[in-house]
């Protein structure tokens, strides 16, 4: 178990932010993940209960289906050039930004043309700081997740948890600890999920809903990639890949389960998990359990992540892919 020493706590000044705008724009990182969701939508629900104008908008243009039992998680707006957001701010003005479980611009993507002026700007995040973004950047990498930040916040400002709010609370943590599982779960995160299911959550449904509502053709296509499983540099490095034919159809958010299947191979330090997204172009997850910091290894490639899980792109063959990603690894072993 971690210690629950907290770095970074939550400061006045985040309260002083939350009071004194009154429309925001609620914005997470590219290719959002359970935690970028659920932290997103619970602050929506918490800016909205402190009796504020809020919308939530992305760069991503499709969002993930498994998260839409959370409380307006279908009114998330996707980022167009002429985005008119009047049906949600007065007159479509965005006086403030919160920017959730994002390390840099990078990530953010293209929300970033809709951001007030940098004091306006309130982050909150978990990973390693790539830019700082805000007036106000609150950034703890010991916090399991981003959203048992927005916890932090929601006791800060003594608003009262509802199920809906609880539910979305209790999501990101459960995404970002793998179901209480990784190396980042803290005693907290359990206190805060046993407070969640108090209020009602009802833990089986939300696992059901996130982790086990797969459609067939997605396990059929978790069935190839367990079948390609390789090893190298002497079983350190197990690599499952799934070439672009076998991926034509299949959304990536169904397949992500054999990222965690990379690195749970005995005797394996890394995982690797490669897809060919576009012939000749692969995005790997990257997993760790074991000294080697995979979001060194990622940033080798401009992606990044945490020391035990991260992501990059690669524009290679499988072969030079495999080759450069080993050559990056082998320097922290
Ligand atoms: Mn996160």
């Amino acid at each position: 178990m971690k210690s629950d020493a907290i770095l970074d706590p939550i400061t006045d000044d985040i309260v002083e932010f939350l009071k004194n705008h009154n429309q925001y724009m609620i914005s997470g990182h590219i290719h959002a993940d359970g935690d970028a969701y659920a932290a997103m939508v619970a602050m929506h629900l918490l800016v909205q209960a402190l009796g504020k104008q809020s919308v939530m908008v992305l760069d991503d243009q499709q969002l993930d289906p498994r998260f839409d039992f959370l409380k307006n998680f279908n009114s998330i707006v996707s980022f167009t050039e002429d985005l008119d957001l009047s049906a949600w701010l007065e007159n479509g003005q965005v006086q403030a930004t919160i920017i959730l479980d994002v390390p840099g611009y990078k990530r953010l993507g293209k929300p970033e043309k809709l951001l007030p002026a940098a004091e306006h700007v309130l982050k909150i995040d978990h990973h390693p700081v790539e830019d700082t973004m805000g007036g106000i950047d609150w950034v703890n990498i010991q916090s399991s997740s981003t959203t048992a930040m927005v916890y932090d916040v929601y006791k800060k400002t003594e608003i009262p948890i509802d199920l809906d709010m609880a539910k979305a609370l209790y999501t990101g943590i459960l995404y970002d600890t793998g179901r209480f599982s990784f190396s980042n779960t803290r005693a907290k995160d359990y206190a805060i999920a046993s407070e969640m299911v108090a209020i009602g959550v009802q833990p089986a449904e939300i696992t059901n809903r996130v982790f086990f509502e797969s459609k067939f053709g997605a396990l059929k296509t978790i069935g190839k990639g367990l079948a390609s499983l390789e090893n190298f540099l002497n079983g350190a490095v197990n690599i499952i890949y799934l070439k672009y034919e076998d991926l034509v159809g299949q959304e990536q958010s169904e397949i992500e389960e054999l990222a965690n299947f990379s690195v749970a191979v005995q005797g394996g330090m890394v995982g690797l998990f490669i897809r060919e997204i576009e012939p000749g172009y692969h995005k790997i997850s990257l997993r760790s359990k074991s000294n080697v910091d995979v979001n060194q290894v990622a940033k080798a490639f401009d992606g990044g992540g945490h020391t035990r899980a991260a992501g990059c792109r690669i524009a290679a063959s499988k072969e030079e892919v495999i080759q450069k990603l080993l050559a990056e690894i082998s320097k922290q072993l």
